[in-house]
């Protein structure tokens, strides 16, 4: 398998759910501002949608979209909730809250927009993660056992904190039991990042990433 990626992007979370599954996979980096990958290869070719992360299977079938991808590495682990017939799609719920209302709800902050702009973007991230806040149960959105979810939503957390967006304390304790799991602590290295709460803007952060996400 290989993983298109940009360091600190929604990629990340599939990172991060391939080694918490330890899946063997590969990374090729992709520039998002000229479309070349570390390899020099032109990645609107490879995926005409143009933006990461795209997942190439063994086989040379490539799947992308967020929602698509982290559910696929979910079910390369063993079966999440089984017995509850409304565990997946609880599951599949989530992700979609994620990536159809919090994910772009960071446009305006990664596209260097007007102020006012970036100001109602803040307070719609903070509205979104205070409905999320409340389905951590125990240690993570689905009880004890950290999911593909989870990951996605770390990934978010970090911007949240680096775009200044004011969040609850609950997501702020969650963020750093997150940010202590091997796994996530592997691919924040592997991406030149860092994990603590305090870092204003992520390890790789560049103006080319900041105008395309
Ligand atoms: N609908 C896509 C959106 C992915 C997306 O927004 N990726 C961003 C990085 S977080 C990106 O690559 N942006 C560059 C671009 O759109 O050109 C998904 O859910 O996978």
């Amino acid at each position: 398998m290989k993983l298109y990626y940009a360091p600190g992007a929604c990629s990340l979370a599939s990172r991060i759910s391939l080694h918490e599954a330890e899946v063997p996979v590969e990374f090729e980096r992709v520039d998002l501002k000229s479309k070349v990958t570390e390899f020099g290869e032109e990645y609107s070719q490879l995926n005409p949608k143009g933006y990461v992360p795209m997942l190439v299977l063994e086989d040379g079938k490539a799947i992308t979209e967020n929602i698509a991808i982290l559910l696929l590495i979910a079910d390369r682990q063993p079966p999440f909730e089984p017995g509850n017939p409304l565990g997946r799609i609880r599951l599949v719920e989530m992700l979609s809250y994620l990536a159809t209302e919090l994910h772009p709800a960071f446009k305006p902050l990664w596209h260097g927009a007007h102020d006012i702009e970036k100001a109602a973007a803040r307070e719609a991230v903070t509205s979104r993660l205070e409905l999320v806040a409340e389905q951590i149960r125990e240690l993570y959105l689905f009880g004890p056992r950290f999911t593909v979810a989870d990951a996605y939503l770390f990934v978010m957390l970090r911007w949240a904190k680096a775009f200044g967006a004011w969040m609850p304390v609950e997501l702020l304790a969650y963020f750093e039991r997150v940010a202590e799991r091997p796994a996530v602590r592997q691919s924040l290295a592997e991406e030149g990042l860092r994990g603590d709460l305090h870092s204003p803007f992520f390890g790789s952060h560049t103006s080319a990433q900041e105008t395309a996400m």
